[in-house]
């Protein structure tokens, strides 16, 4: 038997087949179209069904030359030859397994935190060969799960820890909830900190065991996999020349979706029509998939609102599902707990073209953690460790990442949009590259209502006027642009309600 390949990992369950299927016709349609590993997992099956189930499932298996793991029943993955055994954390102890079976056969574990990193790399090599990392996003499969969803940053930090301990020899596949709408984006963002390790598949019930055409779902799969980059957004500028941002704005109108708070909206709204793009106000969840399906739209999320949840999450998903991008600002992302846990969700919805904050905000995105003021950043930070933060959220969520404050920094962690499977990308947070942006100090900025709500939306349009390659030249030329705004405005102002104002006729005349 060659190494096994973990790209595509099935897992089977004979409790959510669609009519006139079977487990074997399924796993027949998974294994012919690209299925790489197999693995019986039958949870309320008597021995001796389990044990005919298995016998069908290798013939098939050997026929593809691919690995058949058996869940659980060490006795079943003996009496039938398999060629390893996966169990989860609540099972028949590793070394105990290993023992049973010896030291040919694979052996898989469940992973959902890093102390159990810790474990397996103090047991060494010879006791695992891979780990199932999960769960990533809820699944419907696992009824008696009580794990929380990790998230592709959950998966991140295993790889972290694997790196950390020099677990080379562990084999990594990411579980629970994926499917087409969401793999292309975990494997982007799944990376060790490092940037030395990714995940080396991802496993799956479901999306292909529940398929009505399991075959044709099995090849969307391998295709997603296939891809060598990520896709932010289709249909942005066909002209890719970075210095035709700003006209693209113009030319192309972007149509600005906004889920902002209330005292952004209508100022956002006027901040939009200033540098030439179109805004719309919608928390109704039923139009969003028309929204985003108009050419030249973008979504500016900002968490501030007072919409639910679920329907910034169904946001997040529809505008990544039409391959459209997002700018998120996680507004107050620590304040409360309440907060904490909403921006939580959000983050791990979905993927950023651009995530932008105060320092107190980028400060707890990146995990460093950040004092904050209600919304407000207490900004007694250092510009190191500013940079380094707002290096980790690029690097974290795969996005440019704006932090700012008297010093703005742009940081792209989207660099060559590389999302290998298998592999690093090469770079870890610290070598991400990044721009500073300095201009006057304008404290008027502090006196009016949503300054900060509002360089979302100008960085909203120009993201929406860049493609793939060229957000982060998109995301500088927004802020410069604003902050250029802010500056002139105060130069001509008389105070604050003038300097809203001017503030406006500036983005007006910098944007033409
Ligand atoms: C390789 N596990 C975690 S989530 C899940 C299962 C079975 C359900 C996913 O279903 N890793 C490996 N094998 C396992 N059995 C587990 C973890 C445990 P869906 O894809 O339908 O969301």
């Amino acid at each position: 038997m060659k190494a096994a390949d973990y790209t595509l990992y099935l897992v089977t369950d004979s409790t959510m087949l669609p009519e006139g299927k079977t487990l074997i016709s399924q796993l027949a349609e998974g294994l012919k179209n690209g299925v790489t590993i197999v693995q019986l997992r039958e949870k309320d099956t008597d021995a001796k069904t389990f044990v005919a189930l298995a016998l069908e499932a290798k013939k098939l298996c050997d026929h593809y030359n691919v690995p058949l793991i058996i869940n659980d029943r060490v006795d079943i993955a003996l009496a039938i030859d398999a060629s390893g055994i996966h169990v989860g954390q609540d099972d028949i102890p590793i070394p105990m397994v290993r023992k049973l079976v010896g030291p040919e056969k694979i052996v898989g574990w469940s992973v959902g935190k890093v102390e159990e990193v810790d474990q397996l790399a103090e047991w060494g090599p010879g006791m695992i060969n891979y780990i199932g990392v999960g769960t990533v996003f809820d699944t419907q499969t696992k009824k008696d799960s009580k794990k929380i969803p990790m998230g592709p940053e959950g998966v991140s930090r295993i790889l972290t820890r694997l790196q950390e301990k020099k677990c080379d020899w562990i084999k990594t596949v990411a579980i629970g909830g994926l499917h087409p709408d969401n793999i292309s984006r975990v494997v982007y963002q799944s990376q060790s900190l490092d940037g030395k390790r990714s995940i080396d598949g991802i496993s799956l019930v479901s999306d292909i065991m529940a398929s009505d055409d399991a075959g044709q779902s099995t090849r969307i799969l391998r295709e997603i996999l296939a891809e060598k980059s990520h896709h932010f957004f289709e249909g942005g500028a066909a002209d890719k020349n970075t210095a035709n941002i700003k006209e693209n704005v113009q030319k192309l109108s972007p149509l600005i979706h906004h889920i902002t708070n209330r005292v952004h909206q209508n100022f956002g709204a006027n901040v939009a029509l200033a540098i030439g793009c179109s805004p719309i106000m919608s928390e109704v969840a039923a139009e969003f998939e028309d929204l985003c399906k108009i050419p030249h739209s973008v979504l500016l999320l900002n968490t501030g609102t007072v919409a639910d949840v679920g329907i910034l999450i169904h946001a997040v998903k529809t505008y990544n599902s039409q391959k459209r991008p997002i700018v998120l600002d996680p507004v107050g992302f620590s304040a409360s707990s309440a907060r904490l846990i909403l921006n939580k969700k959000v983050l791990s919805a979905g993927q950023f073209a651009c995530i932008k904050g105060n320092t107190g905000e980028i400060m707890g995105v990146s995990g460093l953690g950040g004092a904050m003021k209600g919304v407000d950043s207490s900004g007694d930070d250092s510009l190191e460790t500013r940079i380094e933060a707002t290096q980790l959220v690029a690097f974290k969520y795969r996005t440019v990442a704006v932090c700012t404050g008297e010093i703005d920094i742009v940081v792209d962690g989207t660099a060559s949009l590389k999302r290998p499977l298998q592999s690093g990308v090469g770079v870890s947070s610290a070598d991400l590259s990044y721009e500073l942006i300095k201009s006057e100090n304008v404290p008027l900025f502090g006196r009016i209502t949503a300054s900060g709500c509002s360089l979302g939306t100008v960085i909203a349009g120009f993201v929406c006027a860049a493609n793939d390659e060229s957000i982060f030249t998109a995301v500088v030329q927004a802020v410069t642009l604003y902050k250029l705004a802010g500056t002139r405005a105060n130069a001509t102002c008389k105070g604050s309600g003038s300097f809203l104002v001017d503030l406006i006729d500036n983005l007006y005349l910098a944007a033409e």
